[in-house]
Parts: structure tokens; sequence; C-alpha cells
């Protein structure tokens, strides 16, 4: 996979608000927020879009869900919303995979 603005963040080519790190993925705020709490959840792994995602990321996938609501608790919020952009028709713009957390406002349904 090529090299994306994503991967420059996790080899810190270029600087993020990184609000938390482990071992398997990284989180930091989003550089043009739709929320007044917005950032991302990024794997280290660089899948470029969820359907990429096989049976062998089965657990990573679950960590990122977990580490998105943790780290949403740590930034105070209860409500919250995630979002997964998957292709190109989905407005995905970065590929490698992320899950946006939007919180702070109230969300619409349907979505967008
Ligand atoms: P998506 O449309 O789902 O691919 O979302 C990509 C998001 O990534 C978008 O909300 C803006 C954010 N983003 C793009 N480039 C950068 C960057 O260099 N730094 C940060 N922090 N966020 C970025």
């Amino acid at each position: 996979m090529s090299e994306t603005i994503f991967s420059k963040i996790i080899d810190r080519e270029i600087p993020a608000d990184i609000i938390y790190e482990d071992d398997q993925c990284l989180a930091f705020r989003d550089i043009n927020p739709q929320a007044p709490t917005h950032f991302l959840v990024i794997p280290k792994k660089p899948i470029p879009k969820l359907s990429d995602a096989g049976g062998e990321d089965k657990e990573l996938l679950g960590h990122l869900l977990l580490v998105a609501g943790q780290v949403a608790g740590e930034e105070g919020l209860e409500d919250f919303r995630l979002n997964v952009n998957n292709g190109a028709g989905a407005s995905q713009t970065v590929f490698h995979l992320h899950v946006h957390v939007l919180g702070g406002r109230s969300f619409s349904w349907p979505p967008g």
C-alpha cells in the first residue's frame, strides 16, 4: 500500500494532536473537525479501507472500537457518533482505515 498522510502521522513525519497511542493504534484530533470533539482512531497496520480487512484483523477491529469508546469517555463524551467512510463514493479521502469519533453536539439521522 502506498504511504498516506496517516502513515506519516504514525511515523511522526508530520505533526498531529495525538490523544491516545498503544502498540496497535493511534487516536488524534481531526484537522477539519465536524463537531466540537472530532478525533480519528487508526490502526498502525496500513489497511486502506474497512472492506480490505480480513478475518486476521478481527481482534484489531474490535480494539479500534474499544479505544474509540474509551477515548470518547476520556474526552467527556457520553453521547457520540462513530463513522467509517469506506471508499471514495462514501466520502473516504484518506485511504488508511480510520474511525471518526464525533461528539459535543446533537446529530440527526439518517446521516447525509
Ligand atoms: P475521510 O473523509 O473519512 O477519509 O476522513 C479523513 C479525515 O482526515 C478528514 O476528516 C480530515 C482528516 N485529515 C486529513 N488530513 C489530515 C491531517 O494531516 N491531519 C489530521 N489531524 N487530520 C487529517
